[in-house]
């Protein structure tokens, strides 16, 4: 958060973003772009922070679901062990070792369409134990019944994560067993129910510039823009549909967080999956773009993620510190 909240102008703070504009801002002079979404960047942030989370899967694979990127999903033979619902102490530990690290946020995930209700007495038990130790907590575990918000949101859940993944036009060759609408519902039950709203995409899944502007289009008019967006850059895993799929080039990878940062400046922005085979420098872009949160921490959910030292090492090198630390305000 900005220190001196002064600059903030409601006319950046926008949530009737037309289609149309945001495809302009795609097809932007690159330069250009940057140059007004790091600007925006410094008014809102600190520019030269980074928030860290860390993600555990505490139930994986064998999922019902069709999403066509993902190791987890049953339908696909990604050789990935099935594991149930992690007991609460085995979480808390590694929540420790989260903190230990320097993250702020843990971030537990389940391969489910949806909760039971059953399995929900457990989940509150993790969430409970990861806010004593002074972590922020947030779970993704698929769609949210406005009841089950509720449940989790006195648990002191702080933020759910669910994500659009792409544009509601080419959703449909991602994902068939659950719909677009669906995917708003939960949001909207999120959201009522006071938890703070994570909600972003992945890029690289052979859609088109139009389908990632559609994406930020829908999350940039959400009623409230979700306070976290992770831009997820495709992990390509053998076995899933996607796996051979034309990656996507670092310069529209970057390009996609800057018009993030532009239409959701207060937003959290995070570089998310996919950097074990991202460059420094693609990175360090992003950084310049608006980015300012990734998931640290040696695996994401299923897959790996840049080793902690590594990231120390990149961290240090950009002068980027992790939040925390009181820093003067760079608006102007
Ligand atoms: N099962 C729940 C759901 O889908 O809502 C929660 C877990 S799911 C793994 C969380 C998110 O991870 C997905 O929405 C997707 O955006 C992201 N994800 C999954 N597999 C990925 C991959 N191979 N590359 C990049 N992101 C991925
Ligand atoms: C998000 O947007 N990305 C994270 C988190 N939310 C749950 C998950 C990335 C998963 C990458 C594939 C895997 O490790 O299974
Ligand atoms: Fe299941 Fe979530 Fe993977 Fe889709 S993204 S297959 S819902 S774990």
């Amino acid at each position: 958060m900005a220190a001196d909240a002064s600059f903030e102008s409601k006319q950046d703070l926008r949530t009737d973003w037309t289609k149309a504009e945001v495809e302009a801002l795609f097809a932007l002079p690159f330069n250009d772009l940057l140059f007004r979404a790091h600007s925006l960047h410094r008014c809102y942030h600190q520019p030269n922070t980074v928030q860290l989370s860390t993600l555990l899967s505490i139930k994986t694979g064998a999922c019902p679901e069709d999403c066509a990127y993902c190791p987890q999903s049953v339908r696909f033979e990604t050789g990935l062990k099935k594991e149930p619902l992690m007991e609460v102490d085995a979480v808390l530990v590694a929540a420790q070792e989260a903190k230990d690290n320097g993250a702020t946020r843990f971030c537990m995930g389940a391969a489910w369409r949806s909760p039971k209700d059953r399995d929900l007495d457990r989940v509150e038990a993790m969430v409970r134990g990861v806010k004593a130790m002074g972590l922020e907590t947030c779970l993704t575990l698929g769609m949210l019944q406005p009841a089950q918000a509720d449940r989790l949101a006195d648990a002191g859940l702080d933020y759910y994560n669910h994500n659009l993944d792409t544009s509601p036009e080419y959703y449909g060759k991602i994902i068939t067993t659950r719909t677009y609408e669906d995917r708003l519902d939960t949001l909207k039950n999120v959201r009522a129910a006071g938890v703070k709203v994570c909600s972003g995409g992945i890029v690289g899944m052979g859609e088109t510039e139009t389908d990632r502007a559609g994406l930020l289009h829908q999350l940039a008019t959400l009623e409230v823009h979700p306070e976290s967006v992770p831009i997820n850059d495709l992990v390509q895993v053998g076995g899933t549909p996607l796996k051979g799929v034309a990656p996507l080039s670092p310069i529209e990878f970057v390009r996609t967080i800057a018009v993030a940062r532009v239409l959701m400046p207060k937003s959290y922005v995070r570089l998310s999956a996919g950097r074990t085979t991202m460059s420094d420098e693609t990175q360090a872009l992003a950084f310049f773009a608006g980015a300012n949160s990734i998931f640290y921490g040696e695996k994401l959910l299923t897959t790996s993620n840049p080793q902690n030292e590594k990231d120390r090492v990149l961290l240090k090198q950009l002068g980027i510190r992790t939040e925390g630390a009181a820093q003067p305000s760079h608006c102007g």
